[in-house]
């Protein structure tokens, strides 16, 4: 059975020269007061401490598909579901979003017909553009062979997953059967990690932000009824769904109890948090621990649960690590519980991925 590794991201070379043209956040640079560090990637929001404001060294690994390649080699990877890396095109003028969406999911398109059958991509949606130009992307992407939906993330529009003026995106997307693969990438205000944030570096904007961001997202599109409105639609959610499997239960018991939502008839015939679990949410095995796949599997169940690493981001501190510690956490989490069960095992390496998105063998 192919491994396949659904989370998994570039920035294409159309999108680095963006990066590199920029001197506000999102940007790529060296700085001359350091010259040894090299080219900085500076993306998130929370980089604004002493100790996270230079971002995270920056190399070919990000965007030259070779790399990609050689990773896969190193690692065993059959086949890579390639997305844009975050922040998207989020922060793009909006007249300009819809001209470099194409760009890139072409520049995308292209790197996966040169290496056929080892690369396969999720699309980037010009969401700063009016929402007919975003619907034109994802009709235009459903038709190109190696695309299978499209990565985003939280901010939708500029205002949250659970904004009406997403329905004719989401309702293209549920038409043409494109999955969405929902991303985190603003994380929490920096207020939260308290006057000593710089003491941690990136550690709480990345182990507790992105997770609580993406559970929020979601939790706001179930409240908003998305998918009462879309029953078909479907979300790969990364991170093993952020913290929304082991938060279910205290979600769903506080819309029980909610004296607001009852006032509103908000209360009736709608789907609750389990069905959209098992039936519209799949979750990737990106989450380091079987503690964490544990609940993974028991929210939505072991056939919706696809292996991912997050490349190129965690690379090893050191050099001469040959195996990724961020990789062998997660292929080791899926073999320790699936020890007596391989090919449940094998599923989740690649069996589920490649019957979701209809990959041929
Ligand atoms: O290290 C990071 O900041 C990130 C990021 O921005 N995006 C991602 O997918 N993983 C880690």
């Amino acid at each position: 059975m192919p491994v396949v590794d659904v989370h998994t991201h570039m920035y294409p070379p159309v999108y680095m020269d963006l990066l590199r043209a920029r001197d506000k956040v999102p940007y790529v640079k060296s700085f001359p007061d350091d010259p040894a560090a090299g080219d900085r990637l500076v993306i998130l929001p929370a980089e604004d401490t002493a100790s996270t404001s230079r971002g995270r060294p920056i190399g070919a690994e990000y965007y030259d598909v070779k790399e990609k390649l050689a990773f896969m080699d190193r690692h065993h990877i059959d086949v890579s579901v390639i997305s844009l890396a975050n922040p998207w095109l989020d922060w793009l003028p909006s007249n300009e979003a819809a001209d470099t969406a194409r760009k890139v999911n072409d520049d995308v398109e292209r790197m996966c017909t040169e290496h056929e059958g080892r690369l396969l991509g999720f699309g980037t949606l010009p969401l700063s553009a009016p929402a007919s130009q975003v619907v034109e992307e994802i009709e235009r992407l459903s038709k190109l062979p190696h695309h299978r939906g499209v990565v985003m993330g939280t901010s939708g529009l500029g205002s949250g997953l659970d904004d009406p003026a997403l329905d004719p995106i989401y309702a293209a997307m549920e038409k043409h059967e494109q999955l969405i693969f929902l991303h985190p990438h603003y994380g929490l205000p920096t207020s939260v990690y308290g006057d000593r944030a710089s003491d941690y570096g990136h550690v709480l904007p990345l182990a507790l932000g992105f997770p609580l961001e993406t559970t929020i997202a979601v939790a706001r599109m179930l409240l908003s009824g998305v998918w009462d409105r879309f029953p078909k639609l479907n979300v790969l959610i990364a991170h093993s769904g952020g913290t929304l499997p082991f938060l279910a239960g205290r979600i769903e018991s506080c819309i029980a109890h909610d004296a607001h939502l009852k006032k509103e008839g908000k209360l009736e015939k709608r789907r609750d948090v389990w069905d959209v679990l098992k039936n519209n949410i799949y979750l990737d095995a990106v989450i380091y621990a079987d503690v964490g796949l544990k609940a993974a599997i028991d929210a939505s169940g072991a056939d919706r649960l696809m292996f991912g690493t997050d490349h190129p981001f965690f690379p090893p501190l050191e050099e001469g690590e040959d195996e990724w510690l961020s990789v062998k956490l997660n292929s080791q989490a899926v073999r320790s519980t699936f020890g007596d069960d391989p090919k449940t095992a094998e599923a989740i390496m690649g069996g589920n991925a490649m019957r979701i998105l209809r990959l041929s063998s």
